[in-house]
């Protein structure tokens, strides 16, 4: 899967996702990064890329033509019009499953803003999707553009070591993941819960799958009502709420 990044900051870009995880599948050739940096595409020799906003008011506005113009470099690099995403607070709201769709795309494009935005013309030519990654406020799309790579390059396949199919963890079945323990099997005299050393496989995917459901009861009761539940589950969880 390609990633194409049109910024002002592509080094920011360039370290975030070359380290790590992301990094290694980048090594492997299972997914590209592209930073294009809009500045290269000023079109005049300062390099300026902003403009104040037309009817006044605090701020730049990135203006249209660069931004247009490092579109129309990926374009002609991959011959089709790519899906666009403009990384805004007043897109929707980025999700598990937006990340599965967006996984679907060969080649995808994000637009980053920066300043008080950016000129809306260029905005209505090129953007096919408007997404946020919070209801808070940063500096710049760029932060946001990374959060997506990540998401999406774990569900591209291979980019995971464990085959059985990692997509989703902490968000199989709409549940939040069970604790997980390691050695020592005591520490600081807390001792790791006894039915994980039992070697009983039933008995410990069963504590897993309630302490999963304990959890999202706790923490995230609002995923509950889209997960899937068997009946031992639905049992299980109204013997909790009655505690
Ligand atoms: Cl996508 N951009 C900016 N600037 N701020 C945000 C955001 C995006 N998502 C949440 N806050």
């Amino acid at each position: 899967m390609n990633f194409h990044v049109l910024t002002l900051f592509p080094e920011m870009i360039e370290q975030g996702v070359g380290t790590s995880i992301t990094g290694r599948a980048m090594d492997k050739g299972l997914i590209s990064v592209n930073a294009v940096n809009i500045r290269d595409y000023a079109g005049n020799k300062h390099g300026q890329v902003d403009d104040y906003p037309y009817g006044g008011g605090a701020g730049m506005v990135m203006q249209p033509g660069p931004v247009y113009r490092s579109y129309e470099s990926v374009v002609e690099k991959i011959g089709y019009k790519p899906r666009v995403v403009y990384m805004t607070p007043q897109g929707k709201v980025f999700n598990q499953k937006m990340a599965e769709e967006f996984a679907k795309e060969e080649n995808l494009v994000f637009l980053c803003g920066h300043y008080e935005g950016i000129d809306e013309r260029v905005l209505d030519m090129i953007v096919t999707d408007h997404v946020s990654i919070g209801d808070y406020v940063l500096t710049g799309g760029e932060l946001p553009s990374m959060v997506m790579i990540d998401c999406i390059s774990r569900l591209v396949p291979g980019v995971l070591h464990n085959d059985v199919s990692a997509e989703f963890e902490s968000f199989q079945d709409n549940l939040l993941e069970y604790p997980q323990y390691t050695r020592p099997a005591e520490f600081e005299g807390v001792k790791v819960p006894d039915i994980l050393l039992s070697g009983d496989h039933a008995k410990v995917d069963r504590w897993r799958r309630e302490q999963s459901l304990k959890r999202t009861l706790e923490r995230r009761p609002d995923l509950l009502e889209e997960a899937v539940l068997q009946k031992e589950d639905l049992k299980y969880l109204e013997k909790q709420k009655e505690k």
